[in-house]
C-alpha cells in the first residue's frame, strides 16, 4: 500500500470488444445511473418485475425513515425466494447445472442440475417440518463447504424459516452465542469437514455450544467423512435418512416482501457481534440484479465465487445471486494453496470457469509463492475477475490483471458489506475504465458521499468518512432483537445518512478510493473482527490485567492481530502464557482471532481521562513511531517509551 501513488495515475480502458459484448456500456451504465438518482421508485419497479416473479405485486415501491432504522422495499408484494431460484427455471433450463462441487481433495466432485437441486430443497423443506420448524423459526446453520449447503439454505426460504448461517470456522463458544442471540429451533451440521487435507470437527462442536442452548430442540447432520460421532438420539437426526422418508415436493410459503429471510452475525467496533436482518424481496432482487450486471454474466457461463457460505459473500454471489439468475455456480470446499499455490487455477481449467471472484487475501498468499504455480495451467476460460472482502492493494491488482487474467479480464473491486446485503461500489466489466486500487463507481441506485468528522460534506477529494444518502434494496433492516441498536450503530452519527464505519476519498472524475475502517473493527485475511471481541477474550485469562489490541499492516493477511497486555503486578510474561492466550482467543472465536504479536506492556497509554489512546497504539503496531501525533493528552508519556522500546514489529 506504500507504492499506492506510482499507480495512482495507470488506468485501463475498456477494450471494445469486451463493451459490445456486455450488457452494460458507458453510455448505459451513465444513462441509467443518473435515471435511478432521478426517478428511483420508477427505475425499482422496473428492475423488480423484470427480474423476479411476483405471486403478487406491491403496494408501494419504497419507504424510509433513516432516523427510526426504517427502511422497506415493495411492502405488501409476495414472492419466494425457492421458487425465484428454482421452479421458475425449471421449463428453460431444468437439466442445467446448477451446482459444480470440487471437493478439498482435488479427485472428488459433484454435480447438480437445477431439477435436482429441486427435488432436494422440496425435499429438504419437508424434513424441517416434519422437525416442527414453521414460517419464521431460525434454523442454524453450521457446515462445511460441502454441495448440500445450497439446498438447505434454499429449503428454509421454501417453507420461510429464517436461516443464520455460522462459518464453520467459529468455536463453540462463539456458536453458541449465536444460536442463543436469535433462538434457534434446529441446527444444520455436517459429522466433520474436511479443509486442505484436515479434517476438521463440525457434529462435535455443536455438541459442545449446544449443551447451553436451551432454544435447540433438534439437530439434523449430514454424514460427510462418516467417521463416529457422539449421538444423542433424543435430538439427532441423519440427514441422508430423513431426506429417504420424505416428499418430494413441498407447496412454496409465499412472503411478503418485507419479511425476514435470514439473518447473518457481523462483527462491529463495540460489544458482541451483531445479527443483521435481511428481508426478502428487495435482497433478492438488489442480489440477482447486481449479479448479473458486476459480473455481466451470460446465459451458460461457469461462476465461481470463492467464498464461504458463512459469510455475506457466500450468501449473496454463490447462492442468491447465481440461482436467482439461472447461473452455474461453483462451490469449493478447499483452500488455495491445498495440494499446492496451483490448485485455484486447476479449478478454474478443470471446469472452464468464466468468471471468478475471490479475496486480495488469497491472492497475496498465491503471489507470495511464485509464478511458478500458474505455469502449468492456462486459464483461458477466464473473462471477469473479481475482488472482495478489504482494500486490494496495486501490486497484487496488477498480479490479479497481468499473470492470472493474462490482460484480457476486467477486474471488478467490488465494495460492500454485511449490512448492504450487495455490492455499492463497483466498476461493471463493459462500461468502467480501471484504475487499479479504486472501487471506481457507485451501482444504480446508491447514492454515496464524503464526510469530515464534523458531518460537512467533503467534495475536494480529500478523505472523509463513506456514508450513503438513501437506502437501496439490498440493505439491512435491523439488527435482531436489538433495533435500537441498528439506530444507533448506523444513523446517529450523521443524521440523514447510513453511516459504512469506512474511510474513503472520491478523485475529480468521481472515483472512490476506499481506505478503510475508521473505527475498531479490523480486517484479517478479509474477516471482519472488532478489537473488543479479541480483548474481551483475552481479558478472561486470570493473570491478565488489562488488553488493548489493533490492526497492523501485514503482507498476506492484509492486517495482523497485535495484542498489547498488561499482567497483573509481580507476574512475568513468557512464551507459554503467549500460547495460553492464543488458545483461550481460538476457544472463545475461532482461529481466524488469533493473535499474530503479543507485546507485554508495564501499563497502556491513557489520557488524564482514562482512556486507551489507540491512535498511538496502532502507531506502535505499524511501527510508524516518527509519526505518533499530538501525545499531550497522555497521563504518562514514560509509558508510550517503554511500549515504543519493547514493540514487536520493526
Ligand atoms: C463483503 C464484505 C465489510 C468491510 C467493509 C470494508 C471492507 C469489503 C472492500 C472493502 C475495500 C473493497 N471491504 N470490500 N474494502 N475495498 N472492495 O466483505 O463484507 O465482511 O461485512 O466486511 O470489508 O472495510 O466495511 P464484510
Amino acid at each position: 500500500m506504500s507504492s499506492h501513488h506510482t499507480y495512482e495515475h495507470k488506468t485501463y480502458p475498456v477494450k471494445a470488444e469486451i463493451a459490445q459484448n456486455a450488457h452494460i456500456n458507458n453510455e448505459q451504465y451513465l444513462a441509467l445511473y443518473q435515471q435511478s438518482i432521478e426517478h428511483p421508485e420508477t427505475f425499482w419497479a422496473e428492475q423488480a418485475e423484470t427480474i423476479l416473479d411476483w405471486q403478487k405485486p406491491w403496494e408501494k415501491v419504497m419507504d424510509y425513515d433513516y432516523t427510526q432504522g426504517k427502511i422497506s422495499w415493495f411492502e405488501g408484494g409476495k414472492l419466494n425466494v425457492s421458487v425465484n431460484c428454482l421452479d421458475r427455471h425449471l421449463a428453460t433450463r431444468g437439466e442445467q447445472m446448477a451446482l459444480l462441487w470440487e471437493g478439498d481433495d482435488p479427485a472428488q466432485d459433484k454435480k447438480m442440475t437445477y431439477r435436482e437441486l429441486y427435488q432436494e430443497v422440496c425435499q429438504f423443506a419437508n424434513v424441517l417440518k416434519a422437525q416442527g420448524v414453521k414460517k419464521g423459526d431460525r434454523v442454524c446453520i453450521y457446515l462445511p463447504m460441502i454441495i448440500e449447503a445450497a439446498a438447505i439454505i434454499l429449503a428454509c426460504t421454501r417453507i420461510g424459516a429464517v436461516h443464520s448461517i455460522v462459518f464453520g470456522g467459529f468455536s463453540a463458544e462463539a456458536l453458541k452465542d449465536r444460536i442463543n442471540d436469535s433462538d434457534c429451533k434446529l441446527v444444520v451440521c455436517a459429522d466433520e469437514g474436511y479443509r486442505g487435507g484436515k479434517i476438521i470437527p463440525i457434529k462435535a462442536t455443536v455438541d459442545k455450544a449446544i449443551a447451553s442452548c436451551p432454544c435447540v430442540q433438534s439437530v439434523i447432520v449430514i454424514k460427510n467423512t462418516a467417521n463416529p460421532v457422539a449421538w444423542n438420539a433424543e435430538r439427532d437426526v441423519w440427514y441422508q435418512q430423513a431426506m429417504a422418508e420424505a416428499a418430494i415436493t413441498c407447496e412454496p410459503e409465499w412472503m411478503d416482501a418485507e419479511e425476514p429471510l435470514f439473518i447473518l452475525y457481523t462483527s462491529g467496533s463495540t460489544g458482541k457481534p451483531k445479527g443483521l436482518l435481511h428481508t426478502t424481496g428487495g435482497y433478492l432482487l438488489y442480489a440477482a440484479m447486481t449479479h448479473k450486471y458486476i459480473f455481466d454474466y451470460q446465459d451458460g457461463e461457469i461462476y465461481w465465487c470463492t467464498a464461504d457460505i458463512g459469510w455475506i459473500t457466500g450468501h449473496t454471489y454463490m447462492i442468491y445471486g447465481p440461482l436467482c439468475n439461472g447461473a452455474t455456480t461453483l462451490l469449493f470446499e478447499g483452500v488455495p494453496t491445498y495440494p499446492d499455490a496451483s490448485r485455484f487455477w486447476q479449478v478454474v481449467d478443470k471446469h472452464k470457469v468464466n468468471i471468478m471472484y475471490t479475496a486480495p487475501t488469497a491472492l497475496r498468499a498465491l503471489m507470495a509463492q511464485g509464478d511458478q504455480y500458474l505455469e502449468n495451467t492456462d486459464r483461458s476460460s477466464l473473462r471477469v475477475l473479481g475482488s472482495v472482502g478489504e482494500p486490494i492493494n496495486p501490486e497484487a491488482w496488477e498480479w490479479y490483471y497481468q499473470q492470472v487474467g493474462k490482460e484480457n479480464c476486467p477486474i471488478v473491486d467490488t465494495w460492500w458489506q454485511t449490512e448492504t446485503g450487495g455490492i455499492l461500489i463497483t466498476p461493471l466489466p463493459g462500461a468502467t475504465e480501471l484504475k487499479p486500487s479504486s472501487a471506481t463507481r457507485p451501482f444504480f441506485g446508491v447514492k454515496p458521499a464524503i464526510l469530515s468528522n464534523e458531518g460537512q460534506v467533503i467534495d475536494d477529494g480529500s478523505e472523509g468518512v463513506l456514508v450513503l444518502e438513501r437506502p437501496w434494496p439490498g440493505q439491512a433492516r435491523s439488527i435482531y432483537g436489538d433495533h435500537q441498536r441498528f439506530i444507533d450503530t448506523y444513523f446517529k452519527s450523521y443524521p440523514g445518512y447510513y453511516f459504512t464505519g469506512d474511510g474513503a476519498r472520491c478523485d475529480e472524475r468521481g472515483y472512490y478510493w476506499i481506505t478503510g475502517r475508521v473505527d475498531d473493527v479490523i480486517n484479517v485475511s478479509g474477516h471482519r473482527m472488532g478489537t473488543a471481541e479479541v480483548e474481551s477474550a483475552l481479558d478472561e485469562h486470570p493473570l491478565i490485567a488489562e488488553s488493548a489490541v489493533v490492526g497492523y499492516p501485514h503482507d498476506i493477511k492484509g492486517q495482523g492481530i497485535y495484542a498489547f497486555v498488561t499482567l497483573h503486578i509481580g507476574i512475568e510474561g513468557n512464551d507459554a502464557l503467549r500460547k495460553e492466550l492464543v488458545d483461550l482467543v481460538r476457544a472463545d472465536i475461532g482461529p481466524i482471532a488469533s493473535p499474530d504479536l503479543i507485546q507485554w506492556a508495564q501499563q497502556l497509554p491513557k489520557t488524564r481521562s482514562g482512556k486507551i489512546m489507540r491512535r498511538i497504539l496502532r502507531k506502535v503496531a505499524a511501527n510508524e513511531i516518527d509519526s505518533l501525533g499530538d501525545t499531550s493528552t497522555l497521563a504518562d508519556p514514560e509509558v508510550v517509551e517503554d511500549i515504543i522500546k519493547n514493540r514487536l514489529n520493526k
